[in-house]
């Protein structure tokens, strides 16, 4: 039997629909602008947004290193939450390709306040690093795809205007994050300066992620883009998929999070287990293991035995998120397996 693969919503693969999409795609040279459905995808999320223009770029870290780069000079700070994706998870891109310096400051749920901000902002003085770009990451991975708070999110907005520092969104998810809350796309666009959209997580499409912001911004974005050699020529064909995800794929994200709240509150179930309910609004959960005594690792392996998938966050944070090939099936397949596993490993259920 075929996995049940709860490891990331990354793991994908095009349904046939969009495969019929990519090969039908009109493409063209996208390094002189000339790709059709490149363009077409951009347009329309920069619609989507209410902004100027968007960039399709390779990956969801490529989105993040750009806006940092496009947004910064070499020797500044750009203040983040230490959880965050673009901090942890993507190879030291700050450093090594904007020459800046993260400030990392404590979340909860991966939210920092305005006020936080506003404390962590250097003086202008020579001895220090200049502020320039604060980054908020919403849905938030490593805390459970919670969404961040869209009053915060006004808050933040508010202030970086106020200061002359530019706001960039890691939107990787900020598609379950508007399904969820309904509120609409160009709301959380309108707040920020940039947002970097995944299309190859929940969406479902192979390759490729949008950034988007102001004409001048993009114009940036698309020299750094060519400079880092991610100027693709007749990419129109991942373009199209990405068109095809968006039209088709998104409001079905409603399902993602109903059945990964499910798996929630099964691992909430058993005695040991602590599990962030309020967090998991989206499509991830996180099960935090150590109060329970054991360690994630192993769990890993024995719910692989069982046929499914999902990865150690941490030695005691085990993570499953749901996707376009997951179904209720899957889900209550996976709900056995993780009685299953929790049983054999000495955890009983909370009477
Ligand atoms: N996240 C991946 C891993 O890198 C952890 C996953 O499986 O969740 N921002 C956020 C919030 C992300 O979760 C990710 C990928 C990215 C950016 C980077 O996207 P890619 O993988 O396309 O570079």
């Amino acid at each position: 039997m075929k996995p049940i693969d709860l490891r990331s919503d990354t793991v994908t693969k095009p349904t046939p629909e969009m495969r019929q999409m990519m090969a039908a795609a009109q493409v063209g040279d996208d390094v002189f602008g000339e790709d059709p459905s490149i363009n077409a995808l951009q347009d329309k999320v920069a619609a989507l947004l209410g902004m100027e223009a968007a960039l399709f770029v390779s990956s969801g870290t490529m989105g993040n290193q750009l806006a940092i780069r496009c947004h910064t000079e070499p020797g500044d700070e750009v203040i983040c939450e230490e959880n965050s994706h673009s901090f942890n998870y993507e190879g030291g891109g700050p450093a090594a390709l904007s020459g800046v310096q993260m400030r990392p400051l404590p979340g909860v749920r991966g939210v920092i306040s305005a006020q936080q901000i506003r404390a962590a902002v250097r003086p202008a003085d020579d001895h220090f690093p200049r502020t320039s770009l604060v980054i908020v990451e919403n849905t938030h991975n490593r805390a459970s795809g919670a969404i961040f708070p869209f009053d915060e999110l006004k808050g933040i907005s508010g202030f970086t205007r106020e200061n002359s520092l530019k706001l960039h969104m890691d939107g990787a998810r900020l598609w379950n994050a508007h399904i969820a809350t309904g509120i609409a796309l160009r709301d959380y666009g309108a707040l920020v300066d940039s947002v970097s959209l995944c299309l190859s997580k929940g969406l479902g499409a192979p390759v490729g992620s949008v950034l988007a912001g102001s004409r001048a911004f993009i114009t940036r974005a698309h020299r750094f883009r060519k400079m880092w050699g991610g100027g693709m020529r007749q990419a129109g064909i991942l373009a199209a998929a990405g068109i095809h995800a968006i039209d088709h794929h998104l409001a079905r994200l409603a399902e993602d999070h109903r059945r990964a709240r499910r798996l929630a509150e099964t691992f909430a179930k058993f005695a040991g287990v602590v599990v962030d309910m309020e967090a998991t609004q989206t499509n991830i959960m996180i099960a935090d293991v150590e109060k329970a005594g054991l360690k994630t690792q192993e769990l890993v392996v024995k719910m692989k035995e069982s046929g499914v998938l999902c990865i150690a966050f941490s030695p005691t944070r085990l993570r499953l998120v749901t996707h376009l090939e997951i179904s209720d099936a899957d889900i209550d397949h996976t709900i056995n397996v993780v009685h299953k596993v929790l049983t054999a490993a000495g955890l009983h259920l909370i009477d």
